[in-house]
């Protein structure tokens, strides 16, 4: 049997839930055919992509998934790709926050997923849930691990970065964040559950 990693953030700044976090948690063990390996990561620099790096070494799947939240955005986004920048708008949870390092010291300035993007965002749109591609992973701790990641397999396996909207009930209730987007946390499980579908059905 075909082993897909997937991977998901605990909550950080001002949230106490990651929709990420809910939805590895909820999503089926095995899709498409493929074992499902759950992997929860730190919001930390370093520290998660340190883990998810052993992980891979230890289990050796056919392809690797990461998941995140991107606040804001109003669709499913699958990552196309990582950038070698640490920009840290707030501390991540271990306290730090990077001002315009690198992430691998003399790497690529850019790496690409290797996910198939446009399988992925057709699962999504087929289920009637908003879903595009996004060139641009931020310089937060996702796009530091998507570049760990890449940098870690160097094309050997399918890996990449699904960066997912806020949910409801971190909208609702916070005056702050009136007006900005979200899904429900069953459509965005929905929507992950195609994405590794259509990922495993193509390993
Ligand atoms: N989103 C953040 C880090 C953890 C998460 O779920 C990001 O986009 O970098």
């Amino acid at each position: 049997m075909k082993t897909v990693l997937v991977t998901a953030f605990l909550p950080f700044g001002e949230d106490s839930v990651n929709p990420t976090q809910l939805a590895l948690d909820r999503i089926p063990c095995v899709i498409g055919g493929a074992e499902i390996r759950k992997l929860l990561l730190p919001v930390e620099f370093g520290h998660a992509a340190d883990i998810a790096e052993a992980e891979l070494d230890g289990v050796s799947p056919d392809a690797v998934i990461m998941l995140g939240q991107a606040g804001g955005r109003s669709a499913v986004t699958p990552e196309a790709e990582a950038k070698n920048l640490m920009n840290a708008a707030i501390p991540d949870n271990a306290g730090y926050a990077p001002k315009e390092e690198p992430v691998v010291q003399g790497g690529e300035e850019k790496l690409f997923s290797t996910l198939p993007n446009e399988a992925i965002v057709s699962a999504i749109s087929a289920l009637g849930l908003p879903a595009e591609v996004s060139h641009d992973a931020g310089a937060y701790v996702c796009n530091s691990l998507l570049y760990r990641m890449l940098h870690h397999t160097g094309g050997n396996i399918p890996a990449g970065f699904i960066h997912v909207p806020f949910i409801r009930e971190q909208v609702e209730g916070f005056p702050e964040r009136e007006g900005k987007p979200f899904m429900e946390l069953d459509d965005e499980i929905r929507a992950v559950t195609a994405a590794v579908k259509a990922v495993s059905e193509r390993i």
